[in-house]
């Protein structure tokens, strides 16, 4: 526990001002500017207090292929660079037990090196460095992806245009809710991303709580991180109609652990869900 407090206390600059959005494991000043290597679902992030200004750079590496040391044993930041110690890595899946994935190093001891400019690039200075919008399909020209009026760094569905009708309706109470901790203001959670695989044009247009990807459900369509990299946690199949009743539907919603199939019937202007049968995997 103690060992815990220490840590907290260490990057309780950076937790306040990321709202708590990273988990950090080393820092360094340089100047005034001072740096943490952190980590979120999405992968790696180079964090960055200079004055009152805050922001987080995306690495863009994957945490599928790339494994970086918890201690920094030399500094993270020289010569204009990002240093980290680490290794290349390969995912070894254990069969029957999802979640419990193993990594077997390919090559260890290496020393990976990112130019700040590089990292720190934000085309159009919207918030987001360019690798973080070109990693999850964002356009990094542009300061609003999906022309809703809206820019990428305060639209909560940046990829794309929000609506409301009855089946928007649905698929937001079908995602994950999350009680916000005291204090916590998802808005302002900037760099905190669900991932849904969904092509279907009503889900898309859902308003989430907490920031969310709507990426293409087709591996081949994704962005090259995407690909490459496992931050889908789950999802929902289409709808498929009852041949009867016009107002009943069945849907499958899919976990890392479990699956449901539901059946959802709109009456009263209200979804009623019913879980039809499930599996704990
Ligand atoms: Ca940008
Ligand atoms: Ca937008
Ligand atoms: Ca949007």
């Amino acid at each position: 526990m103690k060992k815990y407090e220490a840590h907290k206390k260490l990057y309780a600059k950076f937790d306040s001002a990321f709202n708590e959005q990273f988990a950090y494991f080393a820092k360094q000043s340089v100047g005034k500017a001072e740096y943490a290597f952190a980590q979120n679902n999405l992968g790696f992030w180079l964090t960055k207090i200079d004055g009152t200004t805050a922001k987080a750079y995306f690495l863009g590496l994957s945490f599928s292929h790339y494994y970086f040391n918890k201690i920094q044993t030399q500094p993270i930041i020289k010569d204009g660079e990002l240093q980290l110690q680490g290794s290349f890595v390969r995912i070894v899946k254990v069969a029957g037990l999802p979640g419990y994935d193993d990594y077997s190093a390919i090559e260890d001891g290496k020393l990976f090196r990112i130019k700040l400019s590089d990292l720190e690039k934000d085309s159009v200075h919207d918030g987001y460095n360019d690798i973080f919008e070109e990693s999850f399909g964002l356009n990094p020209e542009k300061g609003d992806t999906d022309s809703d009026g809206i820019n990428d760094f305060n639209d909560l569905n940046p990829l794309h245009k929000s609506g409301k009708n009855k089946f928007t309706m649905l698929f937001e109470e079908l995602v994950p809710k999350y009680a916000a901790v005291e204090g916590q203001d998802f808005k302002k959670m900037n760099y905190l991303f669900d991932v849904y695989g969904n092509d279907c044009e009503y889900f898309q247009m859902i308003n989430p709580e907490l920031r969310t990807f709507i990426v293409a459900e087709n591996e081949n369509k994704l962005p090259y991180y995407l690909r490459v990299t496992d931050v889908v946690h789950g999802g929902l199949s289409k709808l498929r109609k009852d041949p009867k009743n016009p107002e009943k539907f069945y849907i499958m919603k899919w976990g890392s652990s479990s699956t449901y199939d539901m059946a959802v019937e709109f009456k009263n202007g209200k979804w009623q869900i019913e879980i039809i049968s499930g599996t704990v995997v």
